[in-house]
Parts: C-alpha cells; sequence; structure tokens
C-alpha cells in the first residue's frame, strides 16, 4: 500500500472509531436504544461521508450533493454521529437524542436535521424514496449520486422489491443500493423469521451487478464503490456482510441486540468499557494524523 494510501485508510480508521464512539455515548446518555443496526453501518458510513460522497457540512442543500437515504431509518443515530463529526451540526446536538425540541428525533427528519435527506423510519418507504430521487436527479441532468441503505429484515416489506424492480428496469446506476446483512430483525435471526434466502443471488436475479463485502472492512467497501461507480448500463448494488452490534465485542455476542436497555445487567459497564476502548483509540489515531 501506498503512502498516501496508508494515510487515507488510517483518516477512515479514525473517522470509523469517531462515529462509533459518539453513537455509545448519545445512545448511552438516553440510556437505551438501536445499538445493533446502528453499529453494523458505522464502517459504511465512515468510507461514505469520509470520503466517497461529495458533500458540504456547510452547505447542506447544496444541488450537486450526493445523497443519502437511510432507510432501516432507526439506525439514525449512527447516521447523526457521523453528520455531526463532518460538521453537519454542532456535536452537542447529539446528546439530546430523542428528547422533547430536540434537532434529533430517534428517526431521521430531513426538515429538522441538516444533512438528512430523507425522512425515514417506517421501513420500505425509503427504497422508494432513493428511486424516486435518482430519477428526479437523472431528469434534470444533475449527476449526483443517491445512495440507499436498506436492512436484511427490511427486506421483509413488498415496496423495497417493487423499488428495486423500477432502479433495475431504469438502469438507476447512480442509486447505489446498500442491504446491511446483519443477519438478524428486531426479534431474532432473518432466516427463522422470513427466510430473504441468498440476498446477493435475488438482487441479481433482478438485474443488478452485485458485490457481497465484508462490511468492517474500509477498504473493501471503498474498492467496491469504485468499482460499482464505474458500471454505466446497470443498476448495482452491494450486500454488506455486517455482524449486529459490529465493533462491540460484548454486544455482537448478545442475542438480543437490536434495541439495547443499559439498565439491564452488566450491560452499562460493557458500554462505558467499550466507550474508554474508543476514546482511547481516537486519541491514538489523531495522533497519527
Ligand atoms: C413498516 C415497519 N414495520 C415495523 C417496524 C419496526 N421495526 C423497527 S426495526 C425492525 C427490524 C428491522 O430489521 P433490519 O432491517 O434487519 O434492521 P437492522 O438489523 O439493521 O437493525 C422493525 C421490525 C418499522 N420501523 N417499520
Ligand atoms: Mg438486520
Amino acid at each position: 500500500m501506498k503512502k498516501d494510501d496508508r494515510s487515507e485508510l488510517s483518516d477512515l480508521e479514525n473517522l470509523r472509531d469517531k462515529i462509533r464512539l459518539e453513537t455509545l455515548k448519545m445512545l448511552g446518555h438516553m440510556g437505551y436504544g438501536h445499538l445493533g443496526g446502528s453499529m453494523s453501518i458505522v464502517e459504511l458510513l465512515a468510507v461514505l461521508y469520509g470520503k466517497q460522497m461529495a458533500i458540504d457540512p456547510s452547505n447542506p442543500n447544496w444541488i450537486g450533493r450526493d445523497r443519502l437515504v437511510l432507510s432501516k431509518g432507526h439506525a439514525g443515530p449512527a447516521l447523526y454521529a457521523t453528520l455531526a463529526v463532518q460538521g453537519f451540526f454542532p456535536q452537542e446536538w447529539l446528546l439530546t437524542l430523542n428528547e422533547g425540541g430536540t434537532h434529533l428525533p430517534s428517526h431521521p427528519d430531513r426538515l429538522k436535521i441538516p444533512g438528512v435527506d430523507a425522512t425515514t423510519g417506517s421501513l420500505g418507504q425509503g427504497t422508494s424514496i432513493a428511486a424516486g430521487m435518482a430519477t428526479g436527479l437523472r431528469l434534470s441532468d444533475n449527476d449526483a449520486y443517491t445512495y440507499l441503505i436498506v436492512g436484511d429484515g427490511e427486506l421483509n416489506e413488498g415496496q423495497c422489491w417493487e423499488a428495486f424492480q423500477y432502479i433495475a428496469h431504469n438502469k438507476l446506476n447512480r442509486c447505489i443500493v446498500v442491504i446491511d446483512d446483519n443477519k438478524k430483525q428486531l426479534d431474532g435471526y432473518t432466516a427463522d423469521i422470513l427466510n430473504p434466502f441468498d440476498i446477493q443471488k435475488k438482487m441479481e436475479s433482478f438485474g443488478f451487478i452485485t458485490l457481497k463485502v465484508k462490511g468492517d472492512d474500509l477498504k473493501a467497501i471503498d474498492d467496491a464503490l469504485n468499482f460499482l461507480k464505474d458500471q454505466k448500463n446497470s443498476a448495482v448494488a452491494i450486500v454488506l456482510d455486517t455482524i449486529k452490534a459490529q465493533g462491540v465485542p460484548f454486544f455482537e455476542k448478545l442475542e438480543d441486540n437490536h434495541s439495547v436497555k443499559f439498565g439491564t445487567a452488566n450491560y452499562q459497564e460493557e458500554l462505558d468499557k467499550a466507550i474508554t476502548t474508543l476514546e482511547e483509540q481516537v486519541v491514538k489515531g489523531g495522533s497519527h494524523a
């Protein structure tokens, strides 16, 4: 790896750690929240907002910006941490998550939060929003990308498959679909609740060029996005192979890790340990910059 590539990777690692840290602090402050699905997209968000996306935090509504639709809106805290770290709004807002009068409701609201492009939370709907957004951008000769993040459990919503069929039919190659395949949904394993079978094969059969990528590998995510951006005549998708609660070993192993209440058992202690470890990592990472 060249020196520039190494320093770019260490910047992304540092951003990843900051996003993970701020998300955990936010959830800890609230006392509970969607830890599992927030953690599994941290690496993806670091690569998107740290490298791939054309954004201007001082001008969140810039017409040329790349858009992001977090269709699995319950992972809002991870997106908020990312936006705050990248300077879209003050970091102090993070500790007001879900409080009365907050800018940051638990699920993304595009009218309240600078940098949020779509209001989401009702699973499935973000897929159609992204399809419409990408269509609008194409019709107005705007080259911006639309990134769509969908949960594997969310695929239970038929709306996803209508939207995917539309995206594929129209070869909306600038609408990059990422499915967070963390193998779990709200109350168990996706395979037990309503089996999605082989998601990559399914996307391919819908007409998408589809890559399977390790969800904790920053470089692999970046390489996959670069490859997919070169595909000019087809819809494109990534099946992101993740672990629910990724990056926080205690909560990764916890069976019920969708929405965690920190008052339960030793969870607060484990959360505090994870926060301390990340704080140290962030300081160390920053000193290499
Ligand atoms: C239409 C709709 N039905 C149910 C819910 C409640 N709900 C919130 S998260 C979730 C599970 C989603 O699973 P998945 O997409 O796999 O998310 P992740 O594993 O990334 O947390 C459910 C059923 C919802 N938000 N919207
Ligand atoms: Mg899931």
